[in-house]
């Protein structure tokens, strides 16, 4: 047997680094020694490296921020090799946002080992959201309504930085009743933080009640110098739905003068805002005996007063006889225009009224209808038109030579129906004869009457 040792290098119970090593061996004799021979040891590191995040924590934003600045450490990173680096999601230090936070660390070996951990920064908000409410305000009702539209502006910010949400009671832009109301308002951002303000909102009602008073109102009055007047109440309507009575400047079917007499009438709501209305009360004489026969059915003919125009004006009230219980007319008497007559050749004669003509006149106007009568007898006479002039004066003073007859006819009565009493006259007192003859009739048109004068002429025998 050779005895013989080995030598390696690096020797056995050597501490290999990690890598490649490399060892070289030789054996030896007492006489000789080997060539060397080569081998290599390779270190592996398989083992990664640990790594210890710290706890999750939970955090407040910073007051009036929406972060928190939060510094932290890993808790533990080591490596068999002694050398790991690491990295992480987040720095050590730094502001971190309002919710939650990943931040993950990974350490790395120079063997490519990894490990890895995370934890959780959640970051909450527990300040509360600013709001400042408006001033105090005192608004009047919207029209013709009991309650005030109201829309405000409230002021809010958060440290969250978003607009937090505004609840009020009553809301925003809703109606308030007459009086004083406290709003209160909450906002609440979006972690559920509340903060309070409030203001009040007094309403007041300053309009006035609106009265309708009846349009002019007329009455009528007969014989006295004045009437029991009455007329329908004006109705008040106020926005609040409440209004007192009523009053007026005259009391309801007390007595009126004659003319015009103005009445004003208020009323006052619960908030002592008052409004008026006014008419005029009209007291006159009946214009005709038509309406006195219209007011008062019971009235017996007999003698009026009445007048045609307005109260105060040029023509007076004066008293006329009035067929009531008739035909409602008025009548206007006039002396007797001719009488008997006997002799040939021309009459002119004035028709004198009881009445002056203005007084006639506007008695007429405002009559539905009016009519005169016109009566001639005549007794062996020539009224023939051709030869002789019967004719009357009208209003405006014109000569017209209608008989009875509507305005426009030249005749008689008898010429309409063409029945007079010799062919191709025009009135029956047109032909001598030894016999009482008679033309009549009514005259109608209102615009030519009254008849003013009278103008005959002729050979004539003839009674009026
Ligand atoms: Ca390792
Ligand atoms: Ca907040
Ligand atoms: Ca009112
Ligand atoms: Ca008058």
């Amino acid at each position: 047997m050779y005895d013989y040792e080995v030598f390696c290098s690096p020797g056995q119970d050597h501490f290999f680094v990690i890598g490649i090593n490399q060892v070289t061996c030789y054996a030896k004799d007492s006489f000789i020694k080997s060539d060397p021979c080569d081998f290599v040891v390779e270190i592996i590191d398989d083992q990664p490296p640990v790594i210890q995040c710290p706890p999750n924590i939970t955090l407040l934003t910073d007051p009036g921020n929406a972060t928190s600045l939060h510094e932290w450490a890993l808790l533990d990173v080591y490596d068999n090799s002694n050398y790991a680096s690491t990295t992480c999601s987040s720095s050590m230090i730094s502001y971190f946002p309002l919710r939650q936070t990943e931040v993950m660390c990974s350490a790395l070996d120079n063997s490519s080992n990894v490990a890895i951990c995370n934890f959780y920064i959640d970051v909450i908000d527990q300040e509360s959201p600013d709001i400042i409410c408006p001033d105090n305000q005192t608004l009047v009702t919207d029209v013709n309504l009991p309650v005030a539209t109201v829309v405000w502006n409230t002021s809010v910010s958060d440290n969250s930085g978003y607009l937090p949400t505004v609840v009020c009671i009553p809301s925003n832009g809703s109606s308030f009743p007459i009086g004083k109301t406290i709003v209160n308002c909450t906002a609440i951002d979006f972690a559920g933080n509340t903060n309070d303000c409030n203001f009040s909102i007094t309403v007041i009602d300053l309009e006035e009640p609106i009265l309708t008073c009846p349009n002019q109102s007329i009455a009528i009055y007969d014989n006295a110098i004045s009437i029991i007047a009455s007329w329908p109440l004006p109705q008040a309507w106020d926005n609040t739905g409440m209004v007192g009575d009523v009053l007026c400047s005259a009391a309801n079917s007390t007595v009126f003068s004659l003319g015009w007499t103005a009445i004003t009438c208020n009323a006052t709501d619960g908030y002592d805002n008052t409004g008026l209305c006014e008419f005029l009360m009209y007291i006159h004489n009946p214009m005709t005996c038509w309406d006195i026969m219209v007011a008062e059915p019971e009235f017996p003919n007999g003698i009026y007063r009445i007048d045609p125009t307005k109260p105060g004006d040029d023509i007076d009230a004066f008293d006329v006889f009035c067929l009531l219980n008739e035909t409602g007319a008025t009548v206007i008497y006039h002396d007797t225009p001719m009488g008997n007559y006997s002799r040939h050749g021309t009459v002119v004669k004035d028709i004198n009224y009881q009445f002056a003509m203005n007084q006639i006149v506007a008695l007429i106007d405002v009559s539905h209808k009016c009519r005169q009568f016109v009566n001639m007898d005549t007794y062996y006479t020539t009224m023939n038109h051709r030869y002789s002039v019967k004719q009357w004066m009208q209003r405006s003073g014109h000569w017209m030579r209608n008989w009875g007859t509507p305005t426009g006819v030249y005749g008689c009565t008898c010429s309409l129906k063409k029945a007079c009493s010799h062919p191709g006259y025009v009135c029956n007192g047109d032909h001598r004869q030894y016999i009482w003859q008679t033309d009549e009739g009514y005259l109608t048109d209102k615009l030519t009457l009254p008849v003013r004068k009278l103008h005959i002429q002729g050979k004539l025998y003839y009674h009026l």
